[in-house]
Protein backbone atom coordinates (compact mmCIF):
# COMPACT_ATOMS: atom_id res chain seq x y z
CA UNK A 1 0.00 0.00 0.00
CA UNK A 2 1.12 3.26 -1.10
CA UNK A 3 1.94 6.14 1.63
CA UNK A 4 0.76 9.29 0.97
CA UNK A 5 3.05 11.40 3.55
CA UNK A 6 6.74 12.20 2.34
CA UNK A 7 9.03 12.77 5.42
CA UNK A 8 11.05 15.40 3.14
CA UNK A 9 13.22 17.11 5.96
CA UNK A 10 16.50 14.82 5.99
CA UNK A 11 17.03 14.67 1.72
CA UNK A 12 20.07 15.79 0.88
CA UNK A 13 20.47 13.87 -3.05
CA UNK A 14 17.68 13.75 -5.04
CA UNK A 15 17.60 12.05 -8.30
CA UNK A 16 14.35 13.00 -10.86
CA UNK A 17 13.68 10.46 -13.82
CA UNK A 18 11.19 11.84 -16.45
CA UNK A 19 9.26 10.07 -19.46
CA UNK A 20 6.97 11.27 -21.64
CA UNK A 21 4.44 12.12 -19.86
CA UNK A 22 5.69 15.61 -18.25
CA UNK A 23 5.60 16.86 -22.27
CA UNK A 24 2.35 15.63 -22.38
CA UNK A 25 0.67 18.61 -21.30
CA UNK A 26 3.35 20.44 -23.69
CA UNK A 27 1.71 19.26 -26.48
CA UNK A 28 3.98 16.76 -27.23
CA UNK A 29 2.42 12.82 -27.83
CA UNK A 30 3.70 9.91 -25.64
CA UNK A 31 4.68 6.86 -26.99
CA UNK A 32 2.42 4.04 -25.48
CA UNK A 33 -1.36 4.13 -24.50
CA UNK A 34 -4.32 5.42 -26.71
CA UNK A 35 -3.43 8.12 -29.43
CA UNK A 36 0.32 7.56 -28.82
CA UNK A 37 3.60 7.90 -31.32
CA UNK A 38 3.75 3.59 -31.34
CA UNK A 39 -0.10 3.62 -32.22
CA UNK A 40 0.96 5.31 -35.12
CA UNK A 41 4.19 4.72 -36.28
CA UNK A 42 5.16 0.82 -35.81
CA UNK A 43 8.39 1.01 -33.28
CA UNK A 44 10.26 -1.72 -34.96
CA UNK A 45 9.92 0.42 -38.11
CA UNK A 46 11.55 3.61 -36.82
CA UNK A 47 13.14 3.39 -33.44
CA UNK A 48 15.80 0.17 -34.14
CA UNK A 49 19.05 0.47 -36.01
CA UNK A 50 17.86 -2.57 -38.46
CA UNK A 51 15.02 0.06 -39.20
CA UNK A 52 17.41 2.63 -40.24
CA UNK A 53 19.24 0.67 -42.19
CA UNK A 54 16.61 -0.84 -43.79
CA UNK A 55 14.11 2.33 -44.40
CA UNK A 56 16.19 5.59 -43.86
CA UNK A 57 14.45 7.77 -45.67
CA UNK A 58 11.55 6.68 -43.71
CA UNK A 59 13.25 6.84 -40.47
CA UNK A 60 14.69 10.26 -41.52
CA UNK A 61 11.11 11.48 -42.31
CA UNK A 62 9.83 10.38 -38.73
CA UNK A 63 11.66 12.96 -37.28
CA UNK A 64 11.97 15.52 -39.11
CA UNK A 65 8.89 15.64 -38.72
CA UNK A 66 9.04 15.80 -34.84
CA UNK A 67 11.71 18.08 -35.50
CA UNK A 68 9.46 20.29 -36.62
CA UNK A 69 6.19 19.89 -34.30
CA UNK A 70 9.30 20.31 -31.25
CA UNK A 71 9.90 23.62 -33.04
CA UNK A 72 7.01 24.91 -33.93
CA UNK A 73 6.45 27.41 -31.46
CA UNK A 74 3.31 25.30 -29.98
CA UNK A 75 5.21 23.29 -28.01
CA UNK A 76 6.83 24.72 -24.71
CA UNK A 77 7.79 24.08 -21.45
CA UNK A 78 5.06 23.61 -19.04
CA UNK A 79 4.59 23.99 -15.11
CA UNK A 80 6.31 20.46 -14.34
CA UNK A 81 9.29 21.30 -16.65
CA UNK A 82 9.16 24.89 -14.86
CA UNK A 83 9.42 23.28 -11.46
CA UNK A 84 12.21 21.14 -12.17
CA UNK A 85 14.53 23.95 -13.21
CA UNK A 86 12.91 26.12 -9.93
CA UNK A 87 14.49 22.75 -7.90
CA UNK A 88 17.64 22.65 -9.27
CA UNK A 89 18.04 26.35 -8.48
CA UNK A 90 16.87 26.34 -5.13
CA UNK A 91 16.79 22.85 -3.34
CA UNK A 92 19.72 23.55 -1.02
CA UNK A 93 21.09 19.98 -1.47
CA UNK A 94 22.19 17.98 -4.84
CA UNK A 95 19.44 17.83 -7.59
CA UNK A 96 20.04 15.70 -10.92
CA UNK A 97 17.62 15.32 -13.46
CA UNK A 98 17.48 12.54 -16.06
CA UNK A 99 15.50 12.69 -18.66
CA UNK A 100 14.20 9.76 -21.28
CA UNK A 101 13.01 12.26 -23.34
CA UNK A 102 14.74 13.83 -26.11
CA UNK A 103 12.71 16.57 -27.41
CA UNK A 104 14.77 20.11 -25.32
CA UNK A 105 11.77 21.28 -22.54
CA UNK A 106 13.88 21.25 -19.81
CA UNK A 107 16.84 22.97 -20.83
CA UNK A 108 14.08 25.49 -22.03
CA UNK A 109 12.68 25.73 -18.87
CA UNK A 110 16.37 26.11 -17.49
CA UNK A 111 17.42 22.88 -16.54
CA UNK A 112 21.35 22.57 -16.65
CA UNK A 113 22.33 19.43 -14.96
CA UNK A 114 20.66 17.14 -16.88
CA UNK A 115 21.49 13.72 -18.43
CA UNK A 116 19.71 12.76 -21.87
CA UNK A 117 20.04 9.27 -21.79
CA UNK A 118 17.82 8.18 -24.99
CA UNK A 119 19.43 10.98 -26.73
CA UNK A 120 18.53 14.52 -28.15
CA UNK A 121 15.92 15.12 -30.97
CA UNK A 122 17.63 18.40 -31.92
CA UNK A 123 21.06 16.95 -32.40
CA UNK A 124 22.64 14.62 -35.07
CA UNK A 125 25.44 12.37 -35.53
CA UNK A 126 28.24 11.43 -37.69
CA UNK A 127 27.89 7.45 -38.19
CA UNK A 128 31.65 7.49 -39.17
CA UNK A 129 33.53 9.07 -35.90
CA UNK A 130 30.29 9.49 -33.65
CA UNK A 131 30.72 13.47 -33.39
CA UNK A 132 27.29 15.21 -32.42
CA UNK A 133 26.22 18.11 -34.32
CA UNK A 134 23.28 20.67 -33.44
CA UNK A 135 20.37 19.63 -35.93
CA UNK A 136 18.49 21.71 -38.64
CA UNK A 137 14.86 20.72 -38.27
CA UNK A 138 15.48 18.74 -41.52
CA UNK A 139 18.15 16.73 -42.69
CA UNK A 140 18.69 13.56 -44.32
CA UNK A 141 20.34 10.93 -46.51
CA UNK A 142 21.66 14.06 -48.91
CA UNK A 143 22.80 16.17 -45.84
CA UNK A 144 26.41 16.58 -45.94
CA UNK A 145 28.43 15.65 -42.49
CA UNK A 146 29.69 18.50 -40.30
CA UNK A 147 32.50 16.58 -39.67
CA UNK A 148 33.40 14.93 -43.04
CA UNK A 149 31.15 16.90 -45.74
CA UNK A 150 30.13 13.61 -46.53
CA UNK A 151 26.14 12.86 -47.58
CA UNK A 152 24.71 9.80 -46.31
CA UNK A 153 26.90 9.42 -42.72
CA UNK A 154 24.37 11.74 -40.44
CA UNK A 155 21.80 9.88 -38.18
CA UNK A 156 19.44 11.19 -35.21
CA UNK A 157 21.08 11.20 -32.08
CA UNK A 158 18.65 9.36 -30.24
CA UNK A 159 18.81 5.69 -28.81
CA UNK A 160 17.23 3.28 -30.57
CA UNK A 161 16.42 -0.32 -29.21
CA UNK A 162 18.85 -2.51 -28.56
CA UNK A 163 21.83 0.35 -28.69
CA UNK A 164 23.54 1.46 -25.26
CA UNK A 165 21.66 4.65 -23.48
CA UNK A 166 23.69 7.50 -22.85
CA UNK A 167 25.91 8.46 -20.37
CA UNK A 168 25.32 5.22 -18.17
CA UNK A 169 27.99 5.80 -15.89
CA UNK A 170 27.21 9.05 -14.91
CA UNK A 171 23.66 8.29 -14.24
CA UNK A 172 24.94 4.62 -12.12
CA UNK A 173 27.56 6.89 -9.91
CA UNK A 174 24.26 9.54 -9.21
CA UNK A 175 21.83 6.16 -8.53
CA UNK A 176 24.56 5.00 -5.91
CA UNK A 177 24.26 7.96 -3.23
CA UNK A 178 20.73 9.32 -3.02
CA UNK A 179 18.12 9.90 -0.59
CA UNK A 180 14.77 10.43 -2.72
CA UNK A 181 14.06 9.00 -6.42
CA UNK A 182 11.23 10.38 -8.27
CA UNK A 183 10.24 9.15 -11.63
CA UNK A 184 7.52 11.40 -13.60
CA UNK A 185 5.74 10.70 -16.70
CA UNK A 186 7.07 7.51 -17.49
CA UNK A 187 5.27 4.01 -17.83
CA UNK A 188 8.18 1.64 -16.95
CA UNK A 189 8.56 -0.66 -19.98
CA UNK A 190 11.98 0.56 -21.06
CA UNK A 191 15.10 -0.69 -19.36
CA UNK A 192 17.27 0.59 -17.90
CA UNK A 193 15.28 3.13 -16.85
CA UNK A 194 12.49 0.72 -15.75
CA UNK A 195 15.01 -0.65 -13.00
CA UNK A 196 16.11 2.97 -11.67
CA UNK A 197 13.75 2.04 -8.76
CA UNK A 198 15.23 -0.92 -7.64
CA UNK A 199 18.78 0.37 -7.35
CA UNK A 200 16.57 3.09 -5.30
CA UNK A 201 15.31 0.53 -3.34
CA UNK A 202 18.89 -1.22 -2.85
CA UNK A 203 20.11 1.70 -1.91
CA UNK A 204 17.24 2.90 1.16
CA UNK A 205 16.37 5.69 -0.96
CA UNK A 206 12.80 7.09 -0.77
CA UNK A 207 10.86 6.18 -3.92
CA UNK A 208 8.04 8.41 -5.09
CA UNK A 209 6.14 8.01 -8.86
CA UNK A 210 4.18 10.83 -10.00
CA UNK A 211 1.66 9.79 -12.66
CA UNK A 212 -2.36 10.01 -13.89
CA UNK A 213 -2.45 5.93 -14.41
CA UNK A 214 -0.62 2.62 -12.39
CA UNK A 215 2.33 1.94 -14.61
CA UNK A 216 4.16 -1.20 -14.92
CA UNK A 217 6.12 -0.07 -12.01
CA UNK A 218 3.93 1.44 -9.55
CA UNK A 219 3.72 -1.39 -6.97
CA UNK A 220 7.90 -1.18 -6.41
CA UNK A 221 7.14 2.74 -5.18
CA UNK A 222 6.74 3.50 -1.61
CA UNK A 223 4.68 6.90 -2.87
CA UNK A 224 2.63 7.23 -5.55
CA UNK A 225 0.89 10.76 -6.56
CA UNK A 226 -1.70 10.23 -8.74
CA UNK A 227 -2.29 13.19 -10.94
CA UNK A 228 -1.08 15.34 -14.25
CA UNK A 229 2.83 16.38 -14.20
CA UNK A 230 1.66 19.87 -14.43
CA UNK A 231 0.12 19.74 -11.36
CA UNK A 232 2.29 17.33 -9.02
CA UNK A 233 5.87 18.46 -9.67
CA UNK A 234 5.19 22.54 -8.36
CA UNK A 235 3.21 20.21 -5.70
CA UNK A 236 6.52 18.50 -5.14
CA UNK A 237 8.55 21.59 -5.43
CA UNK A 238 6.98 23.69 -3.01
CA UNK A 239 6.91 20.42 -0.47
CA UNK A 240 10.97 19.83 -1.09
CA UNK A 241 11.46 24.41 -0.66
CA UNK A 242 9.12 24.28 2.24
CA UNK A 243 11.58 25.16 6.01
CA UNK A 244 11.28 21.97 7.89
C1 LIG B 1 1.65 11.51 -17.75
C2 LIG B 1 0.87 12.52 -18.26
C3 LIG B 1 0.93 13.71 -17.56
C4 LIG B 1 0.58 10.87 -19.53
N1 LIG B 1 1.70 13.83 -16.48
N2 LIG B 1 2.41 11.65 -16.68
C5 LIG B 1 13.58 -7.81 -22.02
C6 LIG B 1 13.67 -7.48 -20.67
C7 LIG B 1 14.36 -6.35 -20.25
C8 LIG B 1 14.95 -5.50 -21.17
C9 LIG B 1 14.86 -5.82 -22.50
C10 LIG B 1 14.19 -6.96 -22.92
N3 LIG B 1 14.26 -7.00 -24.27
C11 LIG B 1 14.95 -5.92 -24.71
C12 LIG B 1 15.33 -5.18 -23.63
C13 LIG B 1 16.09 -3.91 -23.63
C14 LIG B 1 15.28 -2.77 -24.22
C15 LIG B 1 13.92 -2.71 -23.53
O1 LIG B 1 13.76 -2.16 -22.46
N4 LIG B 1 12.88 -3.24 -24.17
C16 LIG B 1 11.55 -3.25 -23.56
C17 LIG B 1 10.52 -2.93 -24.61
C18 LIG B 1 11.36 -4.57 -22.86
N5 LIG B 1 16.02 -1.56 -23.95
C19 LIG B 1 16.96 -1.13 -24.78
O2 LIG B 1 17.20 -1.70 -25.83
C20 LIG B 1 17.78 0.04 -24.32
N6 LIG B 1 19.16 -0.28 -24.36
C21 LIG B 1 19.67 -1.21 -23.56
O3 LIG B 1 19.01 -1.85 -22.76
O4 LIG B 1 21.04 -1.37 -23.70
C22 LIG B 1 21.69 -2.38 -22.93
C23 LIG B 1 22.07 -1.96 -21.56
C24 LIG B 1 22.54 -2.89 -20.68
C25 LIG B 1 22.91 -2.52 -19.40
C26 LIG B 1 22.87 -1.22 -19.01
C27 LIG B 1 22.45 -0.27 -19.87
C28 LIG B 1 22.03 -0.65 -21.14
C29 LIG B 1 17.54 1.23 -25.22
C30 LIG B 1 16.15 1.77 -25.10
C31 LIG B 1 15.93 2.90 -26.11
C32 LIG B 1 14.53 3.47 -26.02
N7 LIG B 1 14.33 4.39 -27.09
C33 LIG B 1 13.07 5.14 -27.16
C34 LIG B 1 13.06 5.97 -28.45
C35 LIG B 1 14.01 7.16 -28.31
C36 LIG B 1 14.04 8.00 -29.53
C37 LIG B 1 12.68 8.58 -29.87
O5 LIG B 1 12.12 9.38 -29.11
O6 LIG B 1 12.17 8.24 -30.94
O7 LIG B 1 12.93 5.97 -26.00
S1 LIG B 1 11.62 4.08 -27.08
C38 LIG B 1 10.65 5.22 -26.14
O8 LIG B 1 10.33 4.61 -24.84
C39 LIG B 1 11.57 6.43 -25.85
C40 LIG B 1 11.24 6.70 -24.40
O9 LIG B 1 12.30 7.43 -23.80
C41 LIG B 1 11.05 5.32 -23.83
C42 LIG B 1 10.28 5.30 -22.53
O10 LIG B 1 8.98 5.74 -22.73
P1 LIG B 1 8.26 6.64 -21.63
O11 LIG B 1 8.94 7.93 -21.50
O12 LIG B 1 8.07 5.86 -20.40
O13 LIG B 1 6.86 6.95 -22.37
P2 LIG B 1 5.52 6.08 -22.41
O14 LIG B 1 4.72 6.57 -23.55
O15 LIG B 1 5.79 4.64 -22.36
O16 LIG B 1 4.78 6.44 -21.03
C43 LIG B 1 4.29 7.74 -20.81
C44 LIG B 1 3.75 7.81 -19.39
O17 LIG B 1 3.33 9.15 -19.14
C45 LIG B 1 2.52 6.91 -19.12
O18 LIG B 1 2.76 6.15 -17.95
C46 LIG B 1 1.38 7.90 -18.91
O19 LIG B 1 0.43 7.45 -17.94
C47 LIG B 1 2.12 9.10 -18.40
N8 LIG B 1 1.44 10.38 -18.61
N9 LIG B 1 0.20 12.01 -19.40
C48 LIG B 1 2.41 12.73 -16.09
N10 LIG B 1 0.17 14.77 -17.97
Amino acid sequence: MAKDRLDYRHWHNIVVLTGAGISAESGLGTFRGAGGLWEQQRVEDVATPEAFARDPDLVYRFYNARREHLCGGEVQPNAAHHALADLENLFPGNFALVTQNVDDLHERAGSTRLYHMHGELMKMRCTASGSVFDAPVHFDRDSPCSCCQRAGRLRPHVVWFGEMPIDMDEIYALLADYDLFVAIGTSGNVYPAAGFVQIARQVGATTLEINPEITEGSSLFEFQWRGPAGEQVPRLRDLLMSPG
